[in-house]
């Protein structure tokens, strides 16, 4: 069986790759392999700062793995939070203090629309290889549901009646940026 190594420190991605990914790979966790401290994330764009997390990982590993970059972008804000989602409200700050600090900024705004955007970055001995996955939304007006992490509870899917929090896990997966990625890397791995 591929075992991969999954680059991050976030356990909601974990957990939610593992949903996704099921038995056909077996997903090793950074404590699973040893590995600590902080893995520097530094570019300006989703690709760069995935292939720097998997690539910081791999050099001192030496095993397969990848990394996952996500950002919110929201139309009205010109893209932001964008690449700076997990900091949005600044250093060390919540996910509820970023979903706060959007809601405020959109209050009275008409243009909802945003969309998230993951980028993966596999590293297969050594060679790097991109999968891209996006959702289009819009921002609610407040927070729905209590499932999902980050800003799933103020995001709700074009073409659905319910935020990301408000779905079951294998729904959010069936549609969201993550799983669509995730489904182009297994598509890949399995040629
Ligand atoms: P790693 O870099 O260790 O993987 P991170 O939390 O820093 O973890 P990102 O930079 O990719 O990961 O994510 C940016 C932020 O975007 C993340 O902290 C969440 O607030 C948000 N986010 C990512 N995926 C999300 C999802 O599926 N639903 C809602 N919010 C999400």
């Amino acid at each position: 069986m591929t075992t991969l190594l999954f680059a991050t420190n976030n356990q909601h991605k974990l957990r939610e790759i593992r949903e996704i990914i099921g038995t056909s790979i077996q997903i090793i966790s950074l404590n699973d392999a040893g590995f600590e401290g902080d893995i520097p994330e530094t570019g300006d764009t989703l690709a760069e700062n995935a292939c720097q997390k998997a690539r910081f990982v791999y050099e001192r590993t030496g095993r397969d793995c990848f990394a996952d970059d996500t950002g919110l972008f929201i139309d009205a804000l010109d893209g932001r939070p964008g690449v700076y989602s997990a900091r949005y409200a600044g250093e060390g700050c919540s996910f509820d203090d970023n979903v706060r600090k959007i809601l405020a900024e959109l209050e009275g705004v008409e243009n909802r629309k945003a969309s998230f955007r993951c980028v993966i970055c596999l590293i297969l001995e050594g060679k790097e290889h991109l999968f891209e996955g996006r959702v289009d939304g819009i921002i609610l007006t407040e927070r729905k549901g209590t499932d999902g992490f980050g800003y799933d509870p103020v995001f709700r899917p074009k073409g659905q009646l319910q935020s990301f929090s408000q779905m079951p896990p294998y729904l959010k997966n069936g549609i969201s940026h993550r799983g669509r990625a995730i489904g182009k890397m297994l598509r890949f791995l399995g040629n």
